[in-house]
């Protein structure tokens, strides 16, 4: 049975950004996943079709009324376990929630079902959430103009990890981030590119060789750019293959900052 993501939005068009393209829009027509959208202007009752109201408290903007999105919860929900969903969550994504990150990408990845509320406007009424939502998911420090890019962010991280999804059964173990580093750099054709050359490595055709000098890459890269990442890789454990490449790449990296400054000072 496929995964199934229900996702309550004021705008449903926004989705064809994921299930029409790419690895996600593939995925979807293979049946690797569902996903189902609810407008929760179709729960209204009164001729306006209202979705919002003013805050209590005053202020600018306009608040998501509760109802509407109860209503579509209720409907999503049903549809869940009507596709054979057993294990269900409902997400808001929002500032306020949790960080996501690759262990939050598998956790999620367990269920078989997930019902995504994309707010609009400042925000939603809080008494939905207490009644509704089990969780609350942020991708990122910063304010949006609403919570369908999150969501689609999150169904994409979650897409590409489900089995089967990349050809190579291996790729999205190759993933930064999977092994706690970031990747290493990427070259292709051709060769030399405005008087710049691959690293000869690359093209040795020796594969030991080439698998070292990419955990190399990725070791100083995380070093360099991501020294909190590298700490928490160091606490879990590193080889003695990986300590000495690390050593290496910073003797190199010192070496060549000490030559750059010449001249200087
Ligand atoms: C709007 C606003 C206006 C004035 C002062 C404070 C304010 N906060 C917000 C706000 O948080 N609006 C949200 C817009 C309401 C819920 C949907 N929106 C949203 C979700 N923006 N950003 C996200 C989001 C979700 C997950 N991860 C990162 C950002």
């Amino acid at each position: 049975m496929a995964f199934e993501f229900d996702v309550i939005t004021l705008f449903p068009d926004m989705f064809d950004a994921i299930t029409k393209h790419g690895v996600t829009g593939r995925a979807k027509e293979n049946e690797f996943y569902g996903l189902y959208t609810w407008n929760p202007r179709d729960f209204t009752e009164n001729v306006y079709r209202t979705v919002d109201d003013r805050p209590y408290g005053g202020g600018p903007g306009m608040v998501m009324l509760a109802d509407p999105l109860e209503k579509a919860v209720t409907a999503a929900k049903l549809r869940q376990t009507a596709s054979g969903v057993s294990e269900m969550k409902v997400i808001y994504l929002s500032p306020q929630g949790r960080l996501l990150d690759h262990e939050l990408v598998k956790e999620l990845g367990q269920l078989s079902g997930l019902v995504l509320i994309s707010g609009r406007y400042e925000g939603v009424d809080d008494r939905l959430i207490k009644r509704q939502v089990d969780e609350e998911v942020s991708i990122g420090e910063y304010v949006l103009s609403g919570g369908e890019l999150p969501a689609m962010v999150l169904i994409d991280s979650m897409v590409r990890q489900m089995p089967g999804v990349l050809g190579d059964p291996e790729s999205a173990n190759q993933d930064s981030f999977v092994n706690g580093l970031l990747d290493f750099p990427h070259y292709t054709r051709p060769k030399v590119y405005q008087g710049d050359i691959v690293p000869e490595v690359l093209m040795s055709g020796d594969p030991v060789r080439i698998n070292r000098w990419r955990l190399q890459q990725a070791l100083g890269r995380t070093w360099l750019r991501r020294p909190d990442l590298l700490a928490l890789r160091i606490k879990r454990g590193m080889t003695a293959e990986e300590n000495k490449l690390l050593e290496e790449f910073k003797k190199a990296y010192k070496a060549n900052q000490n030559k750059m400054n010449q001249g200087k000072e």
